[in-house]
């Protein structure tokens, strides 16, 4: 059985960061280990008052992959959001302990600064995570095209910048997954642009409808769900040819439906307002058979 680290948050209730990879995960065969970098009540859309609990601190996530290295024997790695620089550090330095022992293992980084021009983290966690970016340990990075402009250190306002930067960027991370582009770069608001592309290789692009809701924890579904893609890829015919996230986000795009399948009609999920956000809870355990059936087949593949 494949093992996996997942350095991210936890949430009691509902599905964002750990609690929503896990489950898919585990259901594709993973034995998940999770390093917790909060423990909220809830994810923060419910509205900063309504969240209640504690980010662990840097000593603490310390003490914890300290009691970790009797067990090291992980095939990938995984990295979502982490509150601060301490904490961002506390992960590189020892999932980079781990790479440099194992360079065999897969490891994902999604660098979670923010989104939309706006950053959700501290600022200065953005120097640690450009050098985590440039020391050439990470396999894969999900960044949104806002948290790529901070690592690419340059705004992207064309197709032909967007390609620059893949190609900076390449020079010492192999995969980079965009997962969400600004229409404003394709041109189309009715759906979002998912960008992946591989060292040496033309980079592919992916259009999505957009289902008009406020969900969260996607990118940590999507991320989780990569990997293991990734992971398989790599290990089952030795090499990695070609990169092909279509199943990927067809799964999750099932994840969302089923979400709003189980959703009252006509609520439309909105920031801040704890009710809709509990009923846009992602559905992780009723899309099961998304994470152990066959692949769903709907093609967002764009050129
Ligand atoms: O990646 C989603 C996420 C993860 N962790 C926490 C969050 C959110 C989204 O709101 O609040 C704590």
């Amino acid at each position: 059985m494949p093992r996996l680290l997942a350095t991210q948050s936890h949430v009691v209730h509902g599905y964002v960061g750990n609690k929503a990879a896990t489950f898919p995960l585990q259901c594709k065969g993973w034995d998940v280990d999770c390093i917790n970098s909060v423990q909220f009540s809830n994810h923060t859309g419910y509205g900063m008052d309504k969240v209640f609990g504690t980010a662990t601190s840097a000593a603490e996530l310390e003490s914890v992959f300290t009691g970790l290295k009797e067990f090291e024997d992980y095939d990938a790695m995984l990295s979502g959001y982490l509150p601060n620089r301490e904490s961002v550090a506390c992960m590189a330095k020892n999932h980079a302990d781990l790479k440099r022992r194992d360079p065999s293992l897969t490891w994902l980084l999604d660098p979670v600064m923010g989104d939309d021009e706006e950053l959700y983290v501290d600022e200065n966690v953005i120097p640690e995570y450009k050098s985590l970016v440039a020391s050439s340990l990470v396999d894969v990075i999900t960044p949104n095209q806002f948290e790529l402009e901070i690592l690419y250190g340059r705004k992207i306002k064309s197709v032909r910048e967007l390609q620059d930067a893949l190609k900076t960027l390449h020079q010492t991370v192999p995969v980079i997954v965009v997962t969400s582009c600004s229409s404003g770069l394709f041109g189309n608001s009715d759906h979002l642009y998912c960008v992946a592309s591989m060292r040496g290789q033309p980079a592919s692009i992916y259009k999505i409808p957009v289902i008009d809701s406020y969900f969260t924890g996607v990118g940590d579904l999507f991320s989780a769900l990569l990997i293991d893609y990734i992971h398989h890829k790599c290990n089952d015919s030795n090499t990695m040819d070609c990169l092909d996230i279509n199943g990927v986000l067809a799964t999750v795009h099932q994840v969302l439906a089923v979400t709003l399948e189980h959703s009252p009609k006509c609520v439309k999920a909105s920031m801040g307002s704890p009710l809709t956000m509990k009923q846009m809870e992602l559905r992780i355990i009723e899309s099961k058979k998304w994470f152990t059936g066959k692949t769903p087949n709907e093609n967002f593949y764009h050129g």
